[in-house]
């Protein structure tokens, strides 16, 4: 993990209304290369719960019960429950003005626009986002346990299905990452970090590692670094900009501002 080093205090501004965005920032400098982290936050005015706020997901399950390889192991039909329900609810919402903001920047950007997402929700490709790096997985796919097979899946899992690719029962599950697990592309996810000049995090607490830990480094790669998100998160201090406010509101104006609109 790169080592958090301090930072001076950051431009942060609270966010009122859209109009009010107009007049906030300096001008943009000519940016060649985005990183966006995007988190709960960013959905939550699609309709799904965040994590950590007061009456979010983890405030109504145990992590250790429901988000482990070892309570899959222990107890597979209440993980796969809690998966269920959540998925459900996935599959009956769509993007919100801060995803189709970000889908306009990597269309409309001259240069080149990474997005990695820590939701496993498809709302930035469903917005239209392409260059997109689902690092805690897609909880419309499905991974066997066994095999390692990933296929689509929009239906509920149970114990009883059977891998189409190995045949083996019992280890279907959602191809989410779970505490403990790898999170995926990490290669590529320090790669684009180590060539960023503008690292954008957008509705994440900065909890979770290792995507806490991407703002150090995109800090050490000299990256301008901006937090988007409707309060200070645990990694406030690493940022040189802040805009706090709704995520319909503040991202499509700090895009607007970046394609100089
Ligand atoms: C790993 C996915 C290497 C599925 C999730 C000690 C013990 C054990 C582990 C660790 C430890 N110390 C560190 C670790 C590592 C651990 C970790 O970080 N733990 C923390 C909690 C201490 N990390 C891992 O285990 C990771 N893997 O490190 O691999 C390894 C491997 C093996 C052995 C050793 C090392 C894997 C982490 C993956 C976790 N997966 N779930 C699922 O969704 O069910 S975590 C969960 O949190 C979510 O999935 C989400 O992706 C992630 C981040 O949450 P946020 O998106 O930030 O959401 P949150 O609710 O917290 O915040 C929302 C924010 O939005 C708030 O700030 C709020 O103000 C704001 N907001 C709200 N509304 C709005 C808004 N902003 C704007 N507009 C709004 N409208």
């Amino acid at each position: 993990m790169t080592a958090i080093t301090s930072a001076s205090a950051p431009t942060t501004q609270r966010f009122s209304s859209p109009a009010a965005g107009a007049y906030l920032g300096r001008i943009m400098a000519a940016y060649e290369h985005i990183v966006i982290l995007t988190g709960a936050g960013l959905s939550a005015e699609s309709g799904l719960s965040t994590f950590r706020d007061k009456d979010g997901i983890w405030s109504k399950h145990n992590i250790e019960d429901v988000a482990t390889p070892e309570a899959f192991a222990r107890n597979p039909e209440a993980v796969l429950d809690f998966y269920n329900a959540r998925r459900r609810v996935v599959l009956g919402v769509g993007p919100n003005a801060g995803h189709e903001a970000l889908a306009r920047l990597e269309a409309d950007f001259p240069g080149r626009v990474t997005t990695i997402t820590q939701n496993v929700d498809p709302l930035h490709e469903r917005a239209g986002t392409r260059n997109l790096i689902h690092m805690h997985g897609e909880i419309l796919k499905a991974a066997c346990a066994h095999c390692g097979a990933r296929q689509p899946w929009e239906t509920d899992l149970s114990v009883d299905l059977v891998c189409g690719t190995c045949n083996r029962a019992g280890g279907m599950r959602p191809d989410v990452v779970w505490f403990g697990e790898m999170p995926y592309q990490m290669e590529e996810i320090h790669a684009a970090l180590g060539t960023c000049d503008l690292f954008i995090s957008i509705g994440t607490s900065g909890n979770v590692y290792p995507a806490a830990g991407f703002v150090a480094g995109a800090r050490a790669a000299g990256a301008h670094t901006v937090e988007l998100n409707l309060e200070p998160s645990e990694g406030i201090s690493m940022f040189a900009e802040a805009i706090h406010g709704k995520a319909t509101e503040v991202v499509p104006v700090y895009v607007a501002r970046l394609l100089g609109g």
